[in-house]
């Protein structure tokens, strides 16, 4: 059985910022699997889409902007609980109730510029994931355990 699985995805401004690294880091030992990541510029087709509950807000149009500003770095994250979890992770969206701790808590001050995105339901993960990614991206590798090559 496939464990659960969510869609994260470093916006424009934390590439900018040089959070790539740091957010994978906290994925990683948090002890999530890293199943597919890619750097891409994204298509407003695909950000209309990704957005599609939004459209009609009076900052939808602020927000594809945003997102098409520059390129973002998308993940998929398997683990038990991983789309609960890492909401918890990146914290509130909006800047100012985000703990401290969290991913948006660290580093965003604006609600406009909240660093990360992560999928909010597992039902919106998995649109969200073949929606950013095509199922040969992905990569079903075994989990050994951190230590299982050494003797
Ligand atoms: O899932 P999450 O990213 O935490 O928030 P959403 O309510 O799905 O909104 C998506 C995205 O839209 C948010 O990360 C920033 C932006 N946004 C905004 O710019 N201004 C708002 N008042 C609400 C959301
Ligand atoms: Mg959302």
């Amino acid at each position: 059985r496939t464990q659960e699985r969510t869609l994260v995805a470093v916006k424009p401004d934390g590439v900018q910022r040089r959070l790539v690294g740091d957010v994978i880091s906290r994925f990683e030992k948090r002890g999530f699997k890293l199943v597919g990541m890619k750097m891409l510029q994204a298509p407003e087709s695909v950000l209309a889409q990704h957005y599609c509950d939004l459209r009609g807000k009076p900052f939808y149009p602020a927000l594809i902007s945003y997102m098409s500003s520059g390129p973002v770095v998308a993940m998929v994250w398997e683990g038990h609980n991983v789309v609960r979890t890492s909401r918890t992770m990146i914290g509130d969206t909006d800047a100012a109730e985000a703990a401290p701790g969290t991913i948006r808590g660290d580093f965003s001050v604006h609600i406009s510029r909240n660093v990360i995105h992560a999928s909010d339901s597992v039902e919106g993960a998995q649109r969200e994931i073949r929606l950013w990614f095509q199922s040969c991206e992905l990569v079903d590798w075994p989990d050994l355990g951190p230590h299982s090559s050494v003797s």
